[in-house]
């Protein structure tokens, strides 16, 4: 059967509540599937407004087939760009990052412009017409200096995510932040492995001794985010947190794509760090008090966020094969932040650096058991993997809608 038609059949004929079959983690042909109808569709999370602040600065990255720059304009808005010569397709930027006056092609040398203008084209110029190949823009949002993008001819609406998330995200005045430490992993298994392994701490007691020390397992604050509201310490962190005008109450998108809630942290820990304090002295924003917990955002199929007093964590997932997902992670800090004085880099990344690295093993050994012809879907905890059950609802939905078959969740 076409790839097609069997994953669609996969999907309608799916126990609910249960992993899904193995060729969702392993085939090359539900592989290409998930990029074109899920990543070449959705937006997704890519870098922070705070990495390019002048005209010029340029971050590169690469979405399945597709390079993508990102440049910042000389009238200060960010554009993203197809990283692919009009002239015969070269890549353009072979850089991940840098800063450029204009756009120069690395193989004949054609030159556009900071807004993707064509501006030169050696010995040329006289037989085409420049306007015709400037660079093919891809859509770009920004929320509270968080950049996502979008390959889709009609994007879908990103104001009412920005609306959504934008109150929650603001007061933590990452647009004035730096990034003082990124990592990229490379997790030996499938994309949604990673994205359910995230959303459950199911395994964290027996895997994340350094996370543990701050954040705690409890299934209401870390899966079952539907019943936060009746969790007494989780409300009365709200109210205190609202007080200060921080918005904190649990909100999700209708189709559980993305969602916002500020948890509080174990005992009186303050930051994601081994002994709670803050590893920043200088906090991103005048908030009154440290002990604002996390907040957490959410957007599939490829972020997750955690925003603290004293500093800010993205995690940013992309497939490279139906076995091979980067993830990468960036530490963000007030921008007049000094390291050595302010912070210690080392105090800072700790937890997360343990933490992503014992999540590589447990993803890299979850793929191994289902590379088995012996593996079959086992059943999530309704208590504990609640968080997983949507995020592979909303993934079932999405492809079946798109694969032409409406819903996939059984009624
Ligand atoms: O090396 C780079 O990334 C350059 C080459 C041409 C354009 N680009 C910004
Ligand atoms: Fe870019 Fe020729 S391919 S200048
Ligand atoms: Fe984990």
């Amino acid at each position: 059967m076409e790839a097609r038609s069997a994953m669609l059949m996969d999907l309608m004929t799916r126990a609910p509540g249960f992993s899904l079959k193995r060729d969702f983690y392993t085939s090359p042909a539900y592989h290409a599937l998930d990029l074109e109808h899920i990543f070449y569709k959705e937006w997704l999370f890519v870098g922070h407004s705070c990495e390019m602040t002048r005209p010029g600065d340029f971050t590169t990255v690469q979405i399945g087939e597709y390079p993508v720059i990102l440049v910042r304009g000389r009238d200060g808005a960010i554009r993203a760009f197809h990283n692919v010569c009009r002239h015969r397709g070269s890549r353009l930027c072979t850089d991940e990052r840098g800063s450029r006056p204009r756009l120069v092609c690395p193989y004949h040398q054609w030159t556009y412009d900071l807004e993707g203008k064509l501006i030169f084209a050696r010995d040329m110029m006289n037989e085409i017409d420049p306007a015709q190949f400037g660079l093919r823009p891809v859509a770009c949002g920004e929320v509270a200096g968080w950049i996502f993008i979008s390959l889709a001819d009609e994007p879908r609406d990103f104001e009412v995510f920005r609306r959504m998330v934008e109150p929650y995200m603001a007061p933590h005045r990452l647009a004035e932040a730096k990034v003082a430490h990124s990592s990229t992993i490379i997790e030996k298994g499938n994309w949604k492995l990673v994205m359910e392994n995230n959303r459950e701490c199911y395994h964290c007691s027996g895997n994340h001794p350094e996370l543990c020390r701050v954040f705690s397992d409890q299934p209401t604050l870390t899966s079952g985010h539907d019943q936060m509201g009746e969790d007494d310490t989780i409300l009365s962190h709200w109210q205190r947190c609202e007080a200060m005008g921080l918005p904190s109450r649990y909100q999700i998108s209708p189709d559980h794509q993305y969602r916002v809630m500020r948890v509080p942290f174990l005992r009186d820990a303050q930051s994601m760090t081994m002994n709670g304090q803050p590893a920043v002295r200088r906090p991103l924003a005048d908030f009154p008090s440290g002990a604002l917990g996390s907040m957490l955002l959410y957007h599939y199929p490829n972020s997750w966020n955690h925003l603290l007093s004293d500093h800010a964590l993205s995690f940013r997932v992309l497939p490279i094969s139906p076995t091979e997902t980067e993830v990468t992670t960036k530490w963000l800090v007030h921008k007049d932040a000094v390291e050595g004085v302010d912070y210690d880099l080392k105090a800072l990344t700790e937890v997360w650096v343990a933490t992503n690295d014992e999540d590589r093993r447990i993803v890299e050994e979850n793929q191994r058991g289902i590379l088995s012809p012996a593996y079959a879907p086992g059943p999530y905890s309704r208590l504990h993997e609640g968080a997983v059950i949507q995020f592979v609802d909303w993934y079932a939905d999405a492809l079946a809608g798109r694969l032409g078959g409406g819903s996939a969740v059984a009624p």
